[in-house]
C-alpha cells in the first residue's frame, strides 16, 4: 500500500525539518539531521544547503504500520511556487505547517487555495511551540478565521513539550464539534452516551477524506515533539486510494522531469493503476503523432539515493529512464494530459551570455531547464537573437545563474526582469481569414468575445461538420493557442476571450494541414483589429503588517503605487493593511518597507491575476510593438485570381 503525503507551507515554517523527524520516528534514519547543520535527507542539493531553503520538490520514503509512505517536500519560497504546484497535483494528502509565532503567512494562503482546487485532504500542523511568542490557541483561531471553520483540533498542547492526542482522550469540545457533522454522534452527545473510540476515529476519518473537516495537530518539529501523534493521525486517518490489483492497464501522470549529471533523462511518474515493468513500452501522444518508447530502468528515489526495481505498483512514485519524449503533465494510459496550472510567472527576463558562446548551446540548456520547469517557457526571439525566459522573481534568477554554472559550466546573467503583460478585447468581434496562395486553400471565421478576467482562452464551434469537416475544424482549433500568443497593442499574449468557430471552407484538392493554421492566425488578427483592445498587467494581493504609527505612510505608498486597500485592522501595537496592487509598482516595495520600518514591517504578496494596466500608454510606447511589421501575425488574407495570389488587408475585409 502506497500513500503520498506532501509538506506544504510558507518559507521557513519547518517542512523539511518535520519530514526529517518523521523519517527518524519511523526508523528510516538513525539520527535526525537539521537544516541548519546541512545534513537533512532532503534539501541535499548544494544550492539548497547554501541558501538554507528548499528549492526543488523531492521525495523520501518510509514505512509505518505496513504502509509505504512517500513523503514529498516542497519549496515554500514564492519564487519556486510553480515547483510546489506541480508536486501538489500528485499528493494523496497534504500537511500544512504553520509557525505558532508567525501565524499564517502570505504564501500559505496560495497553498490552501491550491489544495482546495485539487481537493486534497489536508491536515494542519502548528509548529514551533518552543519559540518565544508561540500561541497555539491564537494560531487555531487564525486558521479558523482565514481558511476554514471546519478545523478539528485533534492534538493539543498540555505544556509546550507535552502533547495530548485527543483521538485517544477525546475532550467534550471535540465530541461537540464533531456532533455538528454527524447525527449519530449528535444523538449520543445529547443523550450523554459515551462515543466509542472506534466510532470517533472512523467519523473523523470519513469527514477528513471527504474534505469536510481538516484535522489540526501541533508540536515542535525541531525537537521531535508531536511527531508520534502526527504519525498516529496519518496512520489511522489516511487510506490508500489505489487498487492493489496490478492487472489493470497502467495509467499514471508524469509529475517531474530531471536530467542527471550524465545527461540521462529521468521521468518521474505517479502510477495510478496497473503495474509498470522494465522493458514495458509507453506511448506518448504528441500533437497528432504517437511515439512509443521502452522503459530501461525503474528507480525508486529516497532523497538523493535510489534503488532499482523491476516492477512498479499502483500508487507508487517512480523515476524511469528510456523515455525521451515524456513531458510534465503527460497522462499515461487513460489519464488526460494537464497543463492548467494556477501559478504562472509574471516576469520575463533576457538571458545574457558571453558573445563567444554559441547561442544554440545556451538555448539547449534553457530548453532542458524548461523541460524540468515548464513555467520558464524559454523563447528564442529570432529578430533580436535573444533568449527570454519567464520567472516568478529575482531569487529564482539568482538560483538559475548558479544552476547553469554548476550543471553546465556556463557563466550567464539575466537582464532586469520585466513585467509580462497580456491583452484582451473590449467588445465582441468577428474575424475572417482566407489563405489561398496557388495550390493552397483554407478559409475560417470566428466570433470573438471578451470573457471574464482570469478565464483564459476558451474555444467552441457552432460550425456544422457538413460545412467544414471535423478534421479541418480540429486543425484550426489546435492552432488557436499559437495564434493568440501575440496581441496587437504590445505583442503580448491575448487572454480572456471566447472564440467560436462559425464557418469555414476547404478545397477537395488544394487544402493541406498548414493552410488552416495560416487562415486561423489571420482570422483572429482580423477580428481583434476591428475592436478596442485592453492591456492587462499582473496584480498582487498584498498584506502589510507594520507598527500603527506607520499606517498612514503605507496607505499613501499603496495609493501612489496605483493599488487599493481595505480598512486597516488594528491588533495591539500593529496594523494590518490588505489590498491589491500592480506587480510592476510593488515589486521593490518590500525593501522600501523594511527600510522605513527599520525591519519591523513585513509584506506578503500572493498573485491575484491580471487586470487593466494602470499605465497603458506608457507601456505601449516603451514596448514599441509595431503590429503592421509583424509578418508572422498579420490580418492580411491571401486570395487567388487567375492563378495569381494577392493580399487583402484585414481592415479592407468586411465580413460580420
Ligand atoms: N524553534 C524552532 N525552530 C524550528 C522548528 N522547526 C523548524 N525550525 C527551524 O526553522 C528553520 C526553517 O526550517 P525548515 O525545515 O528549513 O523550513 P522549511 O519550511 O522547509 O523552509 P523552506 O523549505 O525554505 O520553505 C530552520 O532554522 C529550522 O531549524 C521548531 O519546531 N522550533
Ligand atoms: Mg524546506
Amino acid at each position: 500500500m502506497y500513500k503520498t503525503i506532501g509538506m506544504v507551507a510558507h518559507v521557513d515554517a519547518g517542512k523539511t525539518t518535520l519530514l526529517e523527524q518523521i523519517l527518524y520516528h519511523t526508523n528510516s534514519i538513525k539520527e535526525a539531521g537539521r537544516v541548519d547543520n546541512k545534513n537533512t535527507v532532503l534539501d541535499y542539493h548544494t544550492i539548497e544547503k547554501e541558501r538554507g531553503i528548499t528549492i526543488f520538490s523531492d521525495q523520501a520514503i518510509t514505512t509505518y504500520n505496513n504502509c509505504t509512505y512517500q513523503l514529498v517536500d516542497t519549496p515554500g519560497h514564492v519564487d519556486f511556487s510553480t515547483e510546489m504546484e506541480r508536486a501538489i497535483r500528485i499528493l494523496d494528502y497534504a500537511i500544512i505547517i504553520i509557525s505558532a509565532v508567525e501565524g499564517i503567512e502570505g504564501h500559505t494562503e496560495t497553498v490552501w487555495q491550491l489544495l482546495r482546487k485539487y481537493n486534497i485532504p489536508t491536515m494542519f500542523f502548528i509548529n514551533k511551540l518552543d519559540r518565544v511568542g508561540a500561541d497555539f490557541n491564537n494560531t487555531v483561531n487564525e486558521i479558523k478565521n482565514t481558511f476554514t471553520k471546519d478545523l478539528m483540533v485533534i492534538s493539543s498542547e498540555v505544556t509546550s513539550e507535552n502533547i495530548s492526542y485527543l483521538l485517544d482522550n477525546p475532550t467534550s469540545e471535540l465530541i461537540e464539534s464533531l456532533a455538528d457533522y454527524d447525527d449519530d454522534i449528535l444523538n449520543k452527545y445529547i443523550d450523554g452516551i459515551e462515543v466509542e473510540k472506534e466510532e470517533l476515529v472512523n467519523t473523523v476519518k470519513r469527514l477528513f477524506n471527504d474534505n469536510v473537516i481538516y484535522p489540526c495537530l501541533c508540536g515542535i518539529g525541531l525537537k521531535g515533539i508531536g511527531i508520534k501523534e502526527l504519525l498516529r493521525a496519518i496512520d489511522t486517518l489516511t487510506i490508500s486510494g489505489h487498487t492493489d490489483s496490478d492487472d489493470d492497464f497502467p495509467s499514471g501522470t508524469v509529475y517531474k522531469i530531471r536530467y542527471d549529471n550524465t545527461g540521462n533523462k529521468l521521468t518521474f511518474i505517479k502510477l495510478h493503476n496497473g503495474s509498470l515493468k522494465v522493458k514495458d513500452t509507453v506511448t506518448h501522444r504528441i500533437m497528432d503523432n504517437e511515439i512509443t518508447e521502452k522503459i530501461n530502468e525503474i528507480r525508486i528515489y529516497n532523497g538523493t539515493k535510489y534503488t532499482l526495481c523491476d516492477k512498479a505498483c499502483p500508487g507508487q512514485l517512480i523515476a524511469v529512464t528510456g523515455l525521451g519524449s515524456s513531458y510534465i503533465g503527460e497522462g499515461m494510459g487513460d489519464i488526460e494530459d494537464y497543463n492548467d496550472f494556477l501559478l504562472i510567472p509574471t516576469l520575463k527576463s533576457k538571458v545574457i551570455y558571453d558573445s563567444a558562446e554559441n547561442p544554440k548551446e545556451i538555448l539547449k540548456i534553457f530548453s532542458m531547464l524548461t523541460e524540468e520547469n515548464p513555467s520558464l517557457d524559454v523563447l528564442w526571439i529570432e529578430e533580436l537573437k535573444e533568449i527570454h525566459i519567464k520567472v516568478m522573481g529575482t531569487i529564482q534568477l539568482e538560483v538559475l545563474t548558479q544552476i547553469v554554472l554548476d550543471r553546465f559550466g556556463k557563466t550567464i546573467d539575466f537582464g532586469t526582469p520585466e513585467i509580462l503583460y497580456k491583452e484582451t478585447i473590449a467588445s465582441k468581434s468577428h474575424g475572417f481569414g482566407h489563405f489561398e496562395p496557388l495550390k493552397h486553400y483554407a478559409e475560417i471565421e470566428f466570433d470573438i468575445e471578451p470573457a471574464p478576467r482570469g478565464s483564459g482562452i476558451s474555444i467552441d464551434s457552432v460550425c456544422s461538420v457538413d460545412v467544414l469537416h471535423t478534421r479541418w475544424q480540429r486543425l484550426s482549433q489546435k492552432n488557436i493557442p499559437d495564434a493568440c500568443k501575440k496581441g496587437i497593442l504590445t505583442g503580448s499574449p491575448l487572454t480572456d476571450v471566447k472564440l467560436t468557430l462559425t464557418t469555414g471552407k476547404s478545397h477537395v484538392k488544394h487544402t493541406s494541414g498548414g493552410d488552416f493554421r495560416q487562415a486561423t492566425f489571420r482570422a483572429i488578427r482580423q477580428g481583434i483589429e476591428k475592436v478596442d483592445n485592453i492591456l492587462l498587467e499582473p496584480f498582487y494581493q498584498f498584506k502589510v503588517k507594520t507598527e500603527k504609527h506607520l499606517s498612514g505612510r503605507v496607505m499613501t505608498d499603496i495609493t501612489k503605487m496605483h493599488g487599493s486597500f481595505d480598512s486597516p485592522v488594528t491588533m495591539d501595537e500593529h496594523v494590518m493593511i490588505s489590498g491589491r496592487v500592480p506587480v510592476s509598482t510593488a515589486m521593490n516595495y518590500p525593501s522600501t518597507l523594511a527600510s522605513f520600518s527599520s525591519g519591523k514591517g513585513s509584506i506578503t504578496f500572493v498573485f491575484a491575476g491580471y487586470d487593466s494596466c494602470h499605465n497603458t500608454d506608457e507601456v505601449i510606447e516603451r514596448l514599441g510593438y509595431d503590429k503592421d511589421a509583424d509578418k508572422d501575425y498579420t490580418s492580411t488574407s491571401i486570395f487567388c485570381s487567375h492563378g495569381k495570389a494577392y493580399g487583402v488587408r484585414g481592415s479592407e475585409i468586411n465580413v460580420d
